[in-house]
C-alpha cells in the first residue's frame, strides 16, 4: 500500500558525490549526518530509513481538505436515523430532487468531493440494483425509473466535484444477510454495480456496523475480498474504514482530530473493521509516530445532530463559527473534514444548511486572506532543535498560524514552537505533529519577527510557516 520512498542506494547516489565523496559513505550513521548538517545549515535530504509515504490517491484526497457527506434514503421519509429494513419502498418519494443544488452548495463551502449513502443499514438502494427489489425501482419516485446515484455523480461532474459512495455492509432488509457466503456475494454484486456503472469514484466509504439482519442472524463480512474488488474496479479511489486500508476513521463523530495526529499508524492497532476499545480509539485519534502504514484520518461529522434530515432539527444546524471551528479541529489538525449535509424530503438541502455552508467559506476565506508571512525552509540546528528566524515585514498583529510539511515525503515533525521576536522570546503557540496542515489561532500579538523551532523524527524537512493578521 504505502510507498517506501527512495531506497538506500538511491539516497547515497544522490548525496554521495556532492556531499561526501564515495569513500565515506559506508561509515555513515543512520539517520544520515552530513557535513552540511554538522555545520548548522541543513539541506533537505530524503530520510534513509523507509518511512511510509502517501500514495497519489491519498495525497489528492488530503489536499481536497473538505468533502460533503450526503445521508439520504428511506430514513429521510420515516424521520429515523436507522431504518429496520421493513420500510416500504413506496415511502421514498422526493418531490424536487436536485443533486445539482447539493453540488453547488458543496462548492460554495469549498468542498472538492461528495459522498452519497447509496445504501444505508435499512438496505434500501438508491440505484436500480439487480440484487434486490428493495430500491428506487419499487418507489413511486420518477415512476420507478429514477436513479439517485446517477443524478448524484452527474451533478458532481457538472460542478467539478469528485464523487464517492457509501454502501452499508449491514443490511436489515436483504434476506441473505446473515447467511454469510450468500450475502457476501450479494454485497460484492452491489458494489460491482456501483463501481462499474457510475464512472470514476475517488473514495469508497465502509462503516463497520455489523448488527443483525431480518432473520436475527449476524453476517461475517469478507473485507479482503471487498477491498480487492475496489482496487480492481476503482484503482484510483481511496478506501475508508476504521481499519483503512487507505484512510482511517478519526475515532469520533464530533469533528475533532487528535491534537497529535500522525498520518502513520501501526496497522496492528486496528486489526479489523469494527475493532473497539480505548486503545483503538486513541490510535485512530492520534495515529503513531512509528506506524508502519500511511493511513491519514478522516473526520466525519454532521452539520446537524442527526445524519439524516429531521424537521425537528431545522433550528439546530451548526452556526458558521461552529463550522469554522470544525475546520480548525479537522483540516487544521492534519485530518480531512467530511461534513454531512442531509437533503430534506424534497430532495434538496435545507436553505439554512446552504447558507451556513457558504458562510463557513466566507469566514475562512476572510481569515486566510490576511496573510503577512509565508516562509519555507529548515533552519539551523542546535541541540537537535532547528530554529528559523522569520521577519514579519512592517510588523503585524498576528492571530493565526498555519504550518505545513511536504507530506509527499512522509510525516517527520514531532514537535514545533513559534516564538515571538527571538530564540528566547515568548512562545506564541506550540504543538507536536504538523503533517499536511496545522492551524492555530492565537491571541492577537504584535510581532516584527518570529522564530520557528522544529524537532524531527529522523531528518528535517522544509516546513512552511504562514501567519495571518487580525
Ligand atoms: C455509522 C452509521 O451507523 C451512521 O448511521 C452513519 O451513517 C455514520 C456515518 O456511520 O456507522
Amino acid at each position: 500500500m504505502h510507498h517506501h520512498g527512495v531506497d538506500r542506494r538511491e539516497v547515497l547516489r544522490r548525496l554521495g558525490s556532492a556531499a561526501l565523496g564515495m569513500a565515506g559513505l559506508s561509515a555513515l550513521p543512520s539517520p544520515l549526518i552530513t557535513p552540511a548538517f554538522a555545520s548548522g545549515h541543513v539541506p533537505w535530504v530524503d530520510t534513509l530509513r523507509a518511512r511510509p509515504r502517501p500514495t497519489r490517491a491519498q495525497l489528492a484526497w488530503q489536499r481536497d481538505e473538505i468533502a460533503l457527506f450526503v445521508h439520504f434514503g428511506v430514513n429521510t421519509f420515516t424521520d429515523r436515523e436507522w431504518g429496520d429494513g421493513s420500510e416500504s419502498p413506496s415511502l421514498f418519494n422526493p418531490t424536487q430532487l436536485d443533486a445539482r443544488q447539493w453540488a453547488r452548495a458543496a462548492r460554495s463551502a469549498g468542498a472538492k468531493a461528495m459522498i452519497l449513502t447509496a445504501k444505508h443499514h435499512d438496505g434500501f438502494c438508491l440505484w436500480p440494483t439487480l440484487t434486490t427489489s428493495h430500491s428506487v425501482v419499487s418507489s413511486p419516485w420518477r415512476g420507478g425509473r429514477g436513479d439517485v446515484v446517477r443524478e448524484f455523480v452527474d451533478a458532481c461532474r457538472a460542478e467539478g466535484l469528485k464523487a464517492g459512495l457509501y454502501c452499508s455492509p449491514w443490511d436489515r432488509n436483504h434476506p441473505a444477510y446473515g447467511d454469510s457466503a450468500r450475502y457476501n456475494d450479494v454485497y460484492i454484486a452491489q458494489l460491482t454495480e456501483l463501481l462499474t456503472q457510475y464512472g470514476e469514484l475517488n473514495e469508497v466509504w465502509f462503516d463497520g456496523a455489523n448488527g443483525e439482519g431480518p432473520n436475527g442472524k449476524r453476517q461475517v463480512y469478507d473485507w479482503p475480498r471487498t477491498w480487492a474488488l475496489v482496487r480492481k474496479l476503482q484503482p484510483n479511489a481511496v478506501i475508508f474504514s476504521d481499519a483503512g486500508p487507505d484512510v482511517r476513521w478519526i475515532g469520533n463523530e464530533r469533528g475533532v482530530a487528535g491534537e497529535t495526529c500522525w498520518s502513520t499508524i501501526r496497522s496492528s492497532a486496528v486489526p479489523y473493521i469494527g475493532a473497539s476499545g480505548d486503545d483503538v480509539i486513541a490510535a485512530l485519534q492520534q495515529g503513531h509516530a512509528d506506524g508502519d502504514v500511511w493511513r491519514p484520518g478522516e473526520t466525519d461529522v454532521s452539520i446537524r445532530p442527526g445524519w439524516f434530515h429531521h424537521e425537528a432539527e431545522d433550528a439546530k444546524v451548526r452556526a458558521v463559527d461552529n463550522l469554522v471551528e470544525l475546520y480548525f479541529t479537522s483540516v487544521g489538525r492534519n485530518s480531512k473534514l467530511l461534513l454531512n449535509v442531509p437533503p430534506t424530503r424534497t430532495g434538496r438541502f435545507h436553505e439554512t444548511d446552504v447558507a451556513r455552508l457558504a458562510g463557513m467559506r466566507t469566514a475562512l476565506d476572510g481569515l486566510l486572506s490576511k496573510r503577512v508571512v509565508s516562509d519555507r525552509g529548515v533552519g539551523r540546528v542546535e541541540g537537535g532543535v532547528y530554529r528559523r528566524a522569520i521577519s514579519v515585514p512592517g510588523g503585524a498583529q498576528v492571530v493565526l498560524l498555519d504550518l505545513a510539511e511536504p507530506i509527499e515525503q512522509g510525516q517527520h515533525v514531532r514537535a514545533w514552537r513559534v516564538r515571538a521576536d527571538t530564540a528566547d522570546g515568548p512562545v506564541l503557540a506550540a504543538g507536536t505533529t504538523i503533517g499536511y496542515r496545522q492551524l492555530r489561532r492565537i491571541a492577537a500579538t504584535s510581532v516584527k519577527r518570529m522564530v520557528l523551532e522544529t524537532e524531527y523524527l529522523e531528518a528535517p524537512v522544509p516546513v512552511t510557516l504562514r501567519a495571518y493578521r487580525v
